[in-house]
């Protein structure tokens, strides 16, 4: 390690901020600060507080790899378990004494060989090294529905909920079936008075088990070998391998097998044939991201709760007005509508070397090379950016993946290889081509649905080869693709 270290600012403190945070530590990095715009660590599982909150990745695979968690108390994981989890292993690791927090960047410029920070407080800093970790499902979408202003009732965001509305006895509307509408609908069914579920397009739903980890089995898994026994990697490495073949290949065997279990959870599981129709799809199962549930469709057949497929024509002061005349008198309303998906680290302004404007890097859509870096934008790596692996699968195992690919390129600054890496646009333009060609091949764009996977173009923006590889690519720096300057005199100060 050089004497004087370089200066390294992660901005945000959820799962990929802390994840940085302590792997430049064990490094020997000091000169470290994470920059968190809330007053606690957490992301996305800091923001959303909704009923039924549960991640539908196996628990023991949502955690780092070096920080396993034998106390999950179900088989899929629950929201503030993941918060506590993440408020844990930050103050284990000292994250919290590196962080400033309520802290907003809103302008980060690469002038002289440095990034040059501004924050929302008027705070300055300034970086060698910028780590964009500011999440990827972020800013709440609001459906411009007419007459929303007028509503007498609570209406909020699923990502925003209100906790001092009482929900007990009410008349709840939920607009929105994705995960997580389908996840506040399932929660809320039989506690409502009545339980409104609007849904524009049907959702295909996978079955899945939550079942509980019993005291002994927690007891159990404090030992890691028999934690690392239950958890079954094999296993779950070629279901996710299983999955990204289902999208990549829509005539492979993986695809057929996973189409035919959600038909036949509609079919099994929905008496009602009318019902049933109404929730049938017309777009091949996992064109949308797909939705894994225990209990949704019998949550939806509660006597207290309604599929509401007439599309919404306004809200008014009591209820929501739906295009066939009817008025739903309604005392909440929750938008589920999800989220700004291509936002990134925007609305932050971005200006890389020679003036370059992150928005006009991105004014088609947002792009890097292999999700990680950016022409253009020296020594700012990115996790979970644009284009990486978003599916049903752990972000966190995907994070670190990207990390071990961003710690080699950093091991070449620390070096004094080079003062500032960034790959060549031929690289980024080449891994483009590649990747929207490879994007057209998939369920996402092939499969008949509109979800946020697909960018203003209508492409898919998700990684859109097989998880293999992601690792692989991730493994070892292609380093042809990277302009490496000589060094210059001055070293990092
Ligand atoms: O959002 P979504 P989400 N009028 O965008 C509807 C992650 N997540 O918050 O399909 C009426 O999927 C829209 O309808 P349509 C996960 O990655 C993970 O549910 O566009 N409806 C759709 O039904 C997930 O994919 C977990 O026709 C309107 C819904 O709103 C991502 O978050 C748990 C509308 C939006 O669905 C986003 O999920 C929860 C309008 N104007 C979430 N506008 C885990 O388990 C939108 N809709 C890890």
């Amino acid at each position: 390690m050089p004497e004087q270290q370089p200066r390294i600012v992660i901005l945000g403190a959820g799962m990929a901020g802390i994840l940085a945070g302590i792997r430049l530590q064990d490094l020997g990095y000091q000169n470290i600060t994470l920059y968190e715009k809330a007053d606690r660590v957490g992301g996305t599982w800091r923001e959303n507080t909704y009923p039924g909150l549960t991640c539908d990745v196996p628990s023991h695979f949502y955690t780092y790899s070096f920080e396993r968690n034998p106390d999950w108390t179900r088989h899929l994981p629950p929201g503030p378990e993941i918060q506590a989890y993440f408020e844990r292993t930050a103050r284990k690791y000292g994250i919290n004494e590196l962080t400033r927090f309520g802290e907003e960047c809103n302008d980060a410029s690469y002038r002289d060989g440095r990034w040059q920070l501004q924050f929302v407080s008027g705070h300055t800093d300034v970086a060698d090294i910028l780590i964009a970790a500011t999440g990827v499902l972020h800013q709440p979408n609001y459906p411009e529905i007419p007459g929303a202003e007028s509503f007498q009732g609570a209406l909020f965001h699923s990502a925003r909920w209100d906790h001092s509305v009482g929900l007990e006895g009410k008349r709840i509307g939920v607009i929105g079936n994705g995960s997580t509408g389908v996840q506040i609908v399932s929660a809320l069914a039989g506690k409502a008075a009545l339980l409104e579920h609007y849904q524009r397009t049907p959702q295909w739903i996978m079955p899945v088990e939550n079942g509980r980890f019993s005291e002994e089995e927690r007891a159990a898994f404090r030992d890691p070998e028999v934690l690392a026994k239950a958890m079954n990697v094999d296993e779950y490495m070629a279901a996710v391998e299983a999955y990204t073949q289902s999208i990549t290949d829509i005539e492979s065997e993986a695809s057929q097998a996973m189409a035919q279990a959600c038909r036949d959870n509609l079919e099994q599981s929905v008496t009602d044939p009318v019902l049933r129709e109404r929730l049938r799809p017309d777009h091949l199962p996992l064109c949308k991201r797909l939705i894994f549930s225990p209990d949704y469709y019998q949550a939806i057949q509660h006597p207290q709760a309604r599929l509401v497929s007439n599309g919404i024509r306004a809200i008014e002061a009591n209820g929501i007005r739906t295009v066939d005349g009817e008025l739903h008198e309604l005392d909440v309303i929750v938008y589920a509508t999800g989220f700004h998906a291509d936002a990134f680290m925007r609305p932050m302004s971005i200006t890389g070397r020679d003036g370059v404007q992150l928005s006009e890097f991105w004014q088609e859509r947002p792009k890097a090379y292999l999700a990680v870096t950016m022409p253009g934008f020296p020594n700012l790596f990115m996790l979970n950016g644009p284009n990486g692996p978003v599916g049903n699968f752990s972000l966190i195992d995907i994070a670190e993946h990207q990390w071990g690919y961003i710690e080699r390129l950093i091991a070449r600054l620390d070096a004094g290889e080079c003062d500032a890496i960034e790959p060549s646009m031929h690289a980024m333009e080449t891994f483009e081509e590649e990747r929207v060609e490879a994007a057209k091949q998939t369920v996402w764009y092939r499969g008949g649905c509109v979800s946020w996977y697909l960018d203003a173009q209508g492409i898919p923006s998700s990684w859109p080869w097989n998880f293999q590889r992601f690792v692989d690519c991730m493994a070892e720096p292609d380093w042809s693709a990277f302009n490496l300057p000589a060094p210059a005199a001055a070293s990092h100060t």
